[in-house]
C-alpha cells in the first residue's frame, strides 16, 4: 500500500500527515505504528489523515505511535490549517476542524503577508471526573488532590480538552524521571482511557514551564493540549493568570483562557518534508 505524505511538526511534536482526500489507508491503526517507528519507518510521534467532513471544513483523525486514536490534539490543528492553506484544498484563512472532540478552529495570523503565527479556538476545558474520565463521582473537579502511586502520594489536577491529562505542579522540573512516573500515572487505574501526564514548574504568574508524558507516544517535544489543559490547571490552582506562554522542551507556546470560557493556542507549524510511503 502506497500512499504519499507530509512531514510536519509543532514545535518538535512531529507527524506524518496525509492527505486522506486523495490517498487511501486501510488500517489507520497498524499504519499508524508502522510509520511512526524511528527506525523501520518515517518516524513521528503519530499519524494524522485529513478527511472530508459534513459539519466542518475538514475532519481529522490523530493515531499516537502506538497505534491508539486521540480525541484531539492541539499541535497538529495548527499543521492542519496552514496545511490545506498552503496546499490550496482551501483558501480560508481560519476553518473548522471535525475532531472526536468538537469543532476546532485554527486560524492563521499573517502579518504583511507573512505567516505570523496559527491561533486556535480549542473550545473549553472540561474539568468533570466524568468527563476526563476518571473513577469515582462524575461531577466532582479534580483539583490538587492526592494521587497515590507505588506508596508514594502526588497532588494532580486534571484536565480535559477533548483528550485526558493529568498536571502535577514541581519545584525543579530536571529532577522528574518523566519516562518513570509519566508512565506510571499514563496507565493509573483511575484514568479508563489512561492518560497524557504533564509536569510544570511555575517560572512566574505568566510563564511555566512543562515537560509531557504522553498517552500512546511517551515523552514529545511538545504537547498542544497539554499546554492548555496546563494554564487552564495553573489558573484553578491561583498559580497564573489566565494568559501565559508555556515553555516546552521544544519552544513555546502562548495560551489564553478567554472570558467565554475557550482556550487559545498560538504557536507554529513547519513542513518539513514530503514522499511516498512504499
Ligand atoms: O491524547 C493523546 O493520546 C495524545 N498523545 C494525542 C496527541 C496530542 C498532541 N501532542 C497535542 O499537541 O495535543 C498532538
Amino acid at each position: 500500500m502506497k500512499f504519499n505524505f507530509s512531514k510536519w511538526h509543532g514545535l518538535g511534536n512531529d507527524f506524518v500527515i496525509v492527505n486522506g482526500l486523495e490517498e487511501k489507508i486501510d488500517n489507520y491503526n497498524e499504519v499508524a505504528i508502522k510509520v511512526c517507528d524511528r527506525n523501520f519507518g518515517i518516524g513521528a510521534d503519530g499519524l494524522v489523515v485529513i478527511l472530508p467532513s459534513q459539519i466542518a471544513d475538514f475532519e481529522m483523525r490523530i493515531f499516537n505511535s502506538d497505534g491508539s486514536e486521540a480525541e484531539m490534539c492541539g499541535n497538529v490543528t495548527r499543521c492542519i490549517a496552514r496545511y490545506v492553506f498552503e496546499y490550496g484544498l482551501t483558501n480560508k484563512k481560519k476553518i473548522t476542524l471535525e475532531t472526536k472532540a468538537g469543532i476546532i478552529k485554527p486560524e492563521l495570523i499573517f502579518i504583511d503577508n507573512v505567516l505570523s503565527t496559527i491561533r486556535v479556538d480549542m473550545g473549553e476545558p472540561r474539568l468533570k471526573r466524568g468527563e476526563i474520565p476518571m473513577t469515582g463521582t462524575e461531577n466532582e473537579q479534580v483539583i490538587n488532590e492526592s494521587l497515590l502511586v507505588d506508596g508514594a502520594e502526588y497532588r494532580i489536577t486534571c484536565v480535559s480538552m477533548g483528550n485526558p491529562h493529568c498536571i502535577l505542579f514541581v519545584d525543579d522540573i530536571t529532577s522528574i524521571d518523566l519516562c518513570d512516573l509519566g508512565s506510571k500515572i499514563e496507565t493509573h487505574a483511575t484514568f479508563p482511557r489512561k492518560t497524557n501526564v504533564e509536569f510544570v514548574q511555575v517560572l512566574n504568574k505568566q510563564k511555566l514551564r512543562m515537560r509531557v508524558w504522553e498517552r500512546g507516544a511517551g515523552i514529545t517535544m511538545a504537547c498542544g493540549t497539554g499546554a492548555c489543559a496546563t494554564l487552564v490547571a495553573a489558573v484553578l490552582n491561583g498559580k497564573t493568570d489566565r494568559q501565559a506562554t508555556v515553555e516546552l522542551d521544544g519552544g513555546e507556546l502562548l495560551i489564553e483562557w478567554g472570558l467565554d470560557n475557550h482556550i487559545y493556542m498560538s504557536g507554529p507549524a513547519v513542513e518539513v518534508f514530503r514522499g511516498q510511503y512504499l
